[in-house]
């Protein structure tokens, strides 16, 4: 039974489209109010969201370990046994858990899980969203002082020039392609790529570079030398907003050509004219994703030198220009946003920040530890030594991560919890199953990628043993810790969160009953802001250093 009246948001990306249920397909369409998705379009992943709602494989009882088997317990024996074994390693040294968050769940439920980990006294909470993009969001995050999209999609159609560079937008969020960046192609905007394959954006290219994997850094070296050598620098912005610019130029000044570009593997008449295109624009802009970002173990550099790049042609602030990564999974940056990360509370403030502590205190009259906790990858790799036990929670790090063999063998040295709605790999190393909700079943809300806050909503009945993510860990809140758990539903959790995290203070599920709201929310603005780093950078500077780059082009 699916009820069709209602609209949600697709679970499969995090472009954010509305969708509701087509009694007429038995599929998912888009309804005649969808905001981000206003071309009334679907992508066939959005489509088929129901699809994997069909299958065999849901768990649909609590399980427990015993003897190397899973058997089927209530969810009461489930509680009691998560109960002792938590509250054992807690009172040993509650640093010896682990929270492992999701970027599918919902803004309430990842809110619900930083807090129950740090009710219990530790800070080890991430999720697997900052790995897709660990350097982009490290870079971003110290210079600019967020990883968020600067602009929205929306004001992307006011770009004159598009780098895409380690991106595939028109193949991994079609939607947004389609619906933004095209039509500013069509109406004479230039799409630039730099990647090393061919990819459904490339059709869509006017230019193309295609350097091998990880040299990026010293073709954008190349393109800042370009562009300072052709006098296609923003002065004006350069000097109101930057700082450290000689000595950029020194080093940018020193850079090899030739041996930049033989590492590269790129034609240097080629990445002069992409300098000279993107130079030129009025409004460039960047947009990257996974190509340049997922690396758990890698630098920053190439992220810096896009930051540099796009300092020294004036393009932050301003409609049509910014830093855009554009994000993966459904609920990424609202899985971020929510504060289920090791260093930062609800809204990215820091877990040392006295003032958002006392925020946080006030609500949850429990006072978050101060300092801050270890990494998901970190946390995985200490399982059975530091860390004892672990929560995860709508994520699957048995499969999905780099080491997966050795991941798998960790997962067996701590006590585990998974909540999910399948049985995954994971799963299969868990002490304790807990049978959870998929998409559909759900209330509440969730941020897609460009900082839009929109609506969740229930349209299919949750098989009967399950029981949703929110319920469950409302449960373990009250009967682990001393904070309470007590909530009438999604939208109770929502306006205390709305208190924790100025990003969305103002923020309502009246404001958001239709459409959206984005952060950093503006009741004055009405529907949030749309463009980040305008007067201020998000750090609340004004002006943000270049990087003097320090490459060595060792040929290939
Ligand atoms: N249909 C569908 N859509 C999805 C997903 C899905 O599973 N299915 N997953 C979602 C998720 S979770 C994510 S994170 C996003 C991923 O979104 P994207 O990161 O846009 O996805 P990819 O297709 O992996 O594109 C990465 C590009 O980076 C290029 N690349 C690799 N190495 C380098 C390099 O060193 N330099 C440069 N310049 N480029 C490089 C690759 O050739 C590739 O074209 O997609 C989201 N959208
Ligand atoms: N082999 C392989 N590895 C990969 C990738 C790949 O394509 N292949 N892609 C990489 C990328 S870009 C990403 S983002 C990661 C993804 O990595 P993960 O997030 O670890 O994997 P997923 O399979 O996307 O989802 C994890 C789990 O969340 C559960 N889940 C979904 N919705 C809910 C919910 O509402 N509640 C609960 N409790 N659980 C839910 C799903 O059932 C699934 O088991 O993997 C990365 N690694
Ligand atoms: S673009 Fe993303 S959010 Fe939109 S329908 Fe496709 S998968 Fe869903
Ligand atoms: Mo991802």
């Amino acid at each position: 039974m699916k009820d069709e009246r209602k609209t949600s948001i697709c679970p499969s990306c995090a472009v954010g489209c509305s969708l509701r249920y087509d009694t007429e397909t038995d599929q998912a369409t888009a309804p005649n109010d969808a905001v981000v998705n206003c071309n009334g379009q679907l992508c066939p992943e959005g489509i088929s969201a129901f699809d994997p709602l069909e299958t065999d494989d849901r768990i649909d009882r609590p399980l427990i370990k015993r003897d190397g088997e899973y058997i089927p317990v209530s969810w009461e024996t489930a509680y009691d046994r998560i109960e002792s074994e938590l509250t054992r390693i807690q009172n040993r040294d509650p640093d010896a858990l682990a929270f492992l968050g999701s970027p599918h769940a919902t803004n309430e439920e990842n809110y619900l899980f930083q807090k129950l980990a740090r009710a219990l006294g530790t800070n080890n909470i991430d999720n697997r969203a900052r790995l897709c993009h660990n350097s982009v969001e490290a870079a971003m995050n110290e210079r600019l002082g967020s990883s968020a999209m600067s602009n929205s999609l929306e004001d992307l159609r006011e770009a004159d020039a598009f780098l895409v560079i380690g991106a595939n937008p028109a193949g991994r969020q079609p939607i947004a392609f389609d619906s933004y960046i095209r039509p500013a192609i069509e109406n004479g905007a230039t799409l630039i790529q730099v990647d090393p394959s061919e990819n459904r954006t490339t059709q869509a290219a006017d230019l193309s570079l295609s350097p091998r994997p990880d040299t990026d850094v010293f073709v954008i070296a190349l393109l800042n030398l370009y562009i300072l050598n052709a006098e296609l620098c923003d002065e004006q912005f350069i000097s109101e907003r930057t700082e450290g610019f000689d000595q950029f130029v020194a080093a940018v000044d020193d850079i090899d050509q030739e041996a930049c570009a033989a590492t590269a593997g790129v034609n240097l008449s080629e990445v002069r004219k992409i300098a000279h295109v993107f130079g030129r624009a009025e409004r460039a802009t960047i947009i990257t994703a996974t190509g340049i970002g997922e690396c758990e173990y890698g630098g920053t550099e190439t992220t810096d030198a896009l930051i540099d790049l796009l300092l020294l042609t004036g393009n932050f602030g301003d409609p049509g220009t910014g830093m855009n990564l554009f994000r993966g999974m459904n609920n990424e940056q609202g899985a971020n946003d929510m504060g289920a990360r090791p260093h930062t509370l609800p809204g990215y403030q820091d877990v040392t920040n006295p003032t958002a502590r006392a925020r946080a205190t006030k609500q949850w009259e429990i006072e978050p530890p101060a300092t801050p906790g270890r990494s998901e990858l970190d946390l995985v790799r200490s399982f059975g030594d530091s860390i004892e036990g672990a929560f995860v929670f709508g994520e699957n790090p048995a499969m999905t991560k780099m080491d997966t063999q050795r991941i798998a063998q960790n997962l067996d040295r701590v006590f585990l919890v998974v909540q999910d709605p399948f049985l995954t790999e994971t799963a299969a190393h868990a002490d304790v199953i807990l049978p959870a909700s998929a998409w559909s079943e759900k209330s509440g809300t969730v941020t897609n990628l460009d900082r839009h806050v929109q609506r969740v909503r229930q349209l299919t009945i949750p098989p009967e043993e399950t029981k949703l993510d929110l319920e469950i860990l409302c449960e373990l809140g009250a009967r682990l810790t001393d904070s309470s758990f007590a909530y009438d539903g999604p939208e109770d959790v929502f306006e205390e969160m709305c208190q924790v995290n100025p990003l969305y203070a103002g923020m309502s599920y009246s404001g958001i009953e239709h459409g959206g709201q984005r952060w950093p929310f503006r009741e004055a603005a009405d529907e949030g802001t749309q463009i980040l780093h305008e007067e201020r950078f998000m750090n609340g500077k004004q002006r943000v250093r270049f990087e003097p780059i320090s490459i060595d082009p060792s040929p290939p």
